[in-house]
């Protein structure tokens, strides 16, 4: 008889727009896994620390130029260096949690726009670079209004962080999580920081204790 073979960790993603707590939640999350004996792994894109995350880094704070395309290209690129790290953990039983993922890719590149106001690089092409990467098991997509996010600390110091830019990168984010169904799930990302919290728990901790069935999906395939 065939064994069964055992089940792997889940893939967590807590993506959203500007200021709207992912990386406090993310930080959060890691932190109750570990607490209640659960030993996560906690990653961050983009990952300012490898050779391309510095060249982001630098485009994002304004202090160098790059062309739309090949920056895009570089946070694809920059997700596809832990691809095979992020696969292994899983399947070696060790919950990955991720702070943003593929889907600002998209909303990001895909919302500039050009002096008429038309985008500047189509949906397709900006989803093509990210497809076949380690498909999320659960994304919390945090959403909050403009003005919410500008109450809080340091809104408005990175490129991309133009309020115009927000609201079509918070259409584009409702676009995609249309299209993934039940593995989306929208937070309501304005509230207290304990309340949101509650709402990831609820979600995360039967999905690690029971862990997940069959293979690490591919993303868009
Ligand atoms: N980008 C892209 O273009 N393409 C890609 O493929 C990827 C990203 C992956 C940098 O991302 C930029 O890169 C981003 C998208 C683009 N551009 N923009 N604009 P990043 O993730 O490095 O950005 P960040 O600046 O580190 O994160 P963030 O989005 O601005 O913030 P956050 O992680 O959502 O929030 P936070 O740091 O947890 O909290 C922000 C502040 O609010 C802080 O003072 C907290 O204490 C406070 N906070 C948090 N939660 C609450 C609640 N519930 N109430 C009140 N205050 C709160």
């Amino acid at each position: 008889m065939a064994s069964q073979s055992p089940r792997r960790a889940p893939f967590i993603v807590i993506e959203g727009l500007d200021r709207s707590g992912k990386t406090t939640q993310t930080s959060r999350l890691y932190a109750r896994l570990k607490e209640t004996g659960t030993q996560a792994n906690l990653i961050k894109f983009p990952d300012r620390t490898t050779t391309i995350g510095q060249m982001i880094d630098s485009y994002l704070r304004s202090a160098s130029e790059l062309d739309d395309r090949a920056v895009h290209l570089l946070f694809s690129a920059n997700r596809w260096e832990l691809a095979s790290m992020i696969e292994k953990s899983l399947i070696a039983g060790t919950p990955v949690v991720c702070d943003r993922y593929a889907f600002s890719g998209i909303t990001f590149s895909g919302s500039k726009v050009n002096s008429e106001g038309e985008p500047l690089l189509p949906f397709e092409w900006c989803r093509s670079p990210d497809i076949g990467l380690p498909a999320p098991d659960i994304v919390f997509f945090f959403d909050i209004t403009p003005e919410k996010a500008k109450e809080r600390g340091g809104y408005g110091e990175e490129r991309y962080e133009k309020e115009e830019m927000q609201l079509r990168v918070r259409d584009s984010f409702h676009r995609i999580g249309r299209e993934m169904g039940t593995t989306w799930v929208t937070i309501d990302a304005g509230r207290e920081r304990d309340q949101v919290e509650q709402d990831v728990w609820k979600l995360v901790e039967p999905l690690v204790k029971e862990g997940v069935d069959g293979p690490v999906t591919k993303l868009w395939t």
